[in-house]
């Protein structure tokens, strides 16, 4: 029988988590339950759960009192012995998207074969296409050692390809988009994650035009015609480096629902269409870097990439771009 006393961590403690800690892990579902100081470089496992650990404090932090009483009461009412804080790290660790909104997460840190592991929890793993290992996107160096490896497909026709079924959401889903990207030669209009097929008809898309320095989102319903189109400026111009994007939508099905933001910051978005009508869902699978009919295929560099079943407010998304820059190392997320 494990020990299950806390308290575990705290809310104040996570600005040193990672710095200073090492969590341990118990065979419980991989749940994180210990810590302690380190005697050795941390495992590039080890940081990914402390930046899992580290995301669910900044989604604490941006609760209100009622959604925290909610956990203060499980935790009151276990014989657990611990902090709501703490029985929300516990729980939401083992069951990502109930808990915390995440239906992906792609750290991209695998160093071989061809599965691009949604390491959510949510088994929505992608496969590097169209041919493993001579012909897809390869890994490189991230950001900084500790974000491990990155995708880079070659823009011509390199993707990665989601299972059947995945995104597969009408207009009225909240949604929110998070992804780190490293641009080098670029296309114009090139894909980044889409789900459906641009020319023919229902389709979610978000891509680049690097020329305009634009990342747009764009969402057709039926007739096709209708749709929303919203982009925001986010200074492509600076090639080669790394950069935190989210895209946010309310499932209002409208541009106002729309939200943009660049390395914690809200950006203006600026209204091309706004006249969604009918359905977004079709029967394309959800894919990186081109669209279902295969066009627009894109070069960026990609890693972090996240998506949620929520709206992430403005100080929850501050608060996980500020995590990947915790220390002086990191002062520039935008790096190589
Ligand atoms: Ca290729
Ligand atoms: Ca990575």
């Amino acid at each position: 029988m494990a020990k299950l006393q806390g308290p575990l961590l705290s809310v104040s403690a996570h600005g040193k988590l990672a710095r200073d800690l090492i969590y341990s892990r118990r065979k419980e579902n991989n749940i994180c339950r210990q810590f302690h100081m380190p005697d050795k470089k941390i495992t590039l496992k080890q940081w990914t759960q402390r930046h899992i650990i580290g995301l669910l404090t900044a989604h604490w932090q941006v609760k209100s009192d009622t959604e925290k009483l909610v956990y203060e009461d499980l935790a009151a009412a276990s014989d657990l012995r611990i902090s709501g804080f703490n029985y929300f790290i516990k729980v939401a660790q083992a069951d990502m998207a109930t808990h915390h909104g995440l239906l992906a997460y792609y750290s991209c840190n695998e160093s071989t074969g061809e599965t691009l592991t949604d390491n959510s929890g949510g088994g929505n793993h992608g496969t590097l296409e169209p041919s493993y290992p001579a012909n897809c996107p390869v890994r490189i160096a991230s950001f900084r050692e500790n974000y491990g490896n990155a995708l880079d497909p070659d823009g011509i026709n390199d993707y990665v390809d989601f299972p059947t079924g995945f995104m597969d959401y009408e207009k009225t889903q909240p949604l929110s988009f998070v992804f780190c990207l490293g641009l080098s030669n670029g296309h114009n209009q090139a894909a980044i994650f889409t789900k459906g097929a641009i020319l023919t008809g229902p389709t979610l898309i978000i891509y680049y035009d690097q020329d305009n320095g634009r990342l747009l989102f764009w969402m057709k319903g039926t007739p096709s015609s209708t749709a929303i189109r919203i982009y925001a400026n986010v200074l492509f111009a600076d090639t080669q480096r790394w950069n935190h994007y989210t895209i946010t939508y309310s499932g209002n099905g409208l541009a106002s629902g729309v939200n943009f933001s660049k390395n914690g910051k809200l950006v203006t978005g600026y209204v091309l269409t706004d006249t969604l009508a009918g359905t977004i869902k079709n029967a394309y699978t959800a894919r990186l870097y081109t669209t279902g009919d295969k066009i627009g295929f894109c070069d960026a560099q990609l890693d972090e990439f996240r998506i949620y079943n929520r709206v992430l407010s403005g100080d929850e998304i501050t608060k996980q771009y500020n995590l990947l820059r915790l220390d002086k190392e990191r002062q520039r997320l935008l790096l190589h």
